[in-house]
């Protein structure tokens, strides 16, 4: 075995299931071993961005390894935002880059793809992975590789390794994976035992889930623990999407001002909000209508778990979520809050489409045709995707960088082999659109809405008096042929819901409708986010 057989075995021991990658000449001879080893299939793309983006959503998905393969400088500086979506959002990619080899190194030469120093990418890597390593010593390579992977895991953050052309073929050990670490079950025990108490003495206590009880594959569990506690559940934006496949007392998503009354008063007004793995920023609480206050919650985050001021530092979900499954009192008590209604029935009028158009016209897509797995960009097509009935959804809810939404959806098909919906704005169309030209030599055929307004209009929500917010108006639906696919652009409703049937009938090959929405028509969503912001930032103090 050599050191990339031995690398890439590990990857698939330690979960991951395909490699996504661009190769450059620091990484031909990696990309040469993982095409003749077979150890995971590879699915190439045209830029980095998409690369990062894709692993980053196959790692979504699948809550396990997502793995990025690049090469030197050129190609792994490409992937620094979607690497940095992912250290925020706590998604598990392995970043491998490809890079020169030690004598390479000592020729006194600049390198090409070199920045600043031969080490400067890895400096810059530094800041965006929990851990890293360069595989340029074979006797500790391997346990370099499991320490790596196992914080992969252990954080649910990206990772960095680096392997330098020449050790590709040097002959290696195979990876041991390291075993976990052990819990502390006293600690453990007495988190539970205080939560439950707070719990117990609430008012109105509710739950609020969040991506890392996606990330630690705890769904069923964590709807199993709101049954018995009689806690009714909302998630967080970044974990919208949770739960979609799971029996729980779910009611909608929390979104602060911008959410529905019944979800935003249910959480305000809570005496003990149990956040379950919920990243505590802007998006989730920025936007609170009245301020929560963080001391009066209970936070499981981060393997830790505070309570006000009182902080149990070594608690990993997973544990939690067990011990206090075994501990909890069966309580029946059904939570009495009722779920959020989606907008249904699409009428296929003359009207202009508005993004809730698109909702209404998905949810009844599958309601005849079953859910799909989606994948969303950032615009107002994140707000949208909030009125669409729950299930599966990758999106960047809170780092929220554009261009993910076509490179995730690719994956989400990869991942899966399920059909997957993409929503995408015109904008963020413009940044990675093109990754769907690569759509058709796989076979994934996912079905894409571009929600062209011909503008950057959540920007121009903010600042209206900019000029610069106007775009071109591009033909979407002509540039899906060139790409392999079957495009489509429809004016109003009852244009949308003929082309959505058409395209779940075809399959083979992507389906690209390209809804044209006037500018300024916006979801109520995110109507209500600028009216709340707006009224937030008018108030003194
Ligand atoms: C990589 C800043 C946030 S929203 C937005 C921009 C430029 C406009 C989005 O336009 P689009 O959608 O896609 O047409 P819509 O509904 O607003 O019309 N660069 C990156 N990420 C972000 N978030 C920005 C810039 C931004
Ligand atoms: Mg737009």
């Amino acid at each position: 075995m050599n050191l990339a057989q031995s690398l890439l075995a590990a990857l698939r021991d330690h979960g991951a299931r395909e490699i996504f990658g661009i190769p450059g000449d620091f990484a031909l001879p990696f990309f040469r071993e993982i095409e003749t080893s077979g150890i995971l299939p590879l699915y190439t793309l045209s830029h980095e961005p998409g690369v990062g983006f894709a692993a980053d959503a196959a790692a979504r998905i699948h809550s396990a390894l997502g793995v990025a393969a690049v090469t030197y400088g050129a190609g792994a500086l490409n992937m620094v935002n979607p690497v940095a979506a992912a250290y925020a959002e706590k998604s598990p990619v392995v970043v491998i880059s490809g890079a020169p080899g030690k004598g390479e190194i000592s020729s006194g030469l600049l390198l090409h793809h070199q920045a600043k120093t031969i080490d400067s990418q890895f400096e810059i890597f530094k800041q965006i992975t929990c851990d890293q390593a360069r595989l340029d010593d074979v006797a500790v390579a391997p346990a370099a590789i499991a320490r790596v992977l196992a914080s992969c895991k252990r954080h649910s953050r990206p990772v960095y390794i680096e392997v330098p052309r020449d050790m590709v073929g040097v002959p290696a050990e195979p990876v041991v994976p390291q075993r976990e670490a052990p819990v502390d079950a006293e600690q453990i025990d007495a988190a539970v035992a205080e939560i439950l108490g707070r719990l117990a003495r609430a008012r109105a206590p509710v739950m609020m889930v969040g991506v890392e009880v996606r990330r630690f594959g705890l769904e069923d569990k964590v709807a199993a623990l709101a049954h018995r506690l009689g806690l009714p559940v909302v998630t967080s934006m970044l974990g919208r999407g949770l739960l979609a496949h799971a029996d729980a007392p779910l009611l909608g998503t929390y979104l602060g001002v911008a959410g529905t009354p019944e979800v935003t008063d249910l959480v305000e007004n809570s005496d003990a909000l149990l956040l379950l793995g919920v990243i505590v920023s802007d998006t989730n609480f920025g936007v609170s209508s009245r301020r929560i206050d963080l001391r009066t919650t209970i936070q499981a985050l981060d393997g830790r778990v505070a309570l006000g001021y009182h902080v149990y530092p070594d608690v990993p979900l997973g544990a939690l979520v067990d011990r206090l499954l075994a501990a909890a009192p069966k309580r029946a008590a059904p939570s009495s809050a009722g779920a959020a209604s989606y907008p249904r029935g699409l009428v296929a009028d003359d009207a202009p489409i508005a993004p809730t158009d698109i909702a209404a016209g998905i949810n009844d897509l599958m309601a005849r045709h079953g859910r799909m797995p989606i994948a969303a960009d950032v615009g107002d097509c994140l707000f949208t995707a909030m009125d669409i009935e729950h299930t599966e959804l990758t999106a960047p809810g809170y780092y929220a960088t554009m261009g993910y939404g076509v490179p995730a959806g690719l994956a989400l098909q990869a991942a899966t082999g399920k059909r997957s919906l993409i929503l995408v704005g015109d904008g963020a169309f413009q940044m990675t659109g093109l990754e769907l030209g690569n759509a058709r030599r796989y076979g994934w055929d996912p079905l894409v809405v571009v929600f062209n307004n011909a503008s950057w209009e959540m920007l121009r929500t903010f600042q209206p008096e900019s000029a610069f917010n106007d775009l071109g108006e591009w033909q979407f639906a002509d540039i899906a042929r060139a790409l392999g696919g079957d495009g489509e652009r429809v004016r109003t409703r009852r244009e949308l819901a003929q082309a959505l049937e058409r395209a779940i009938g075809r399959r083979g090959r992507f389906q690209l409708i390209e809804a044209m929405i006037p500018r300024g028509s916006l979801s109520k969503t995110l109507e209500r986010f600028v009216a709340g912001v707006k009224r937030l930032s008018a108030k003194p103090g």
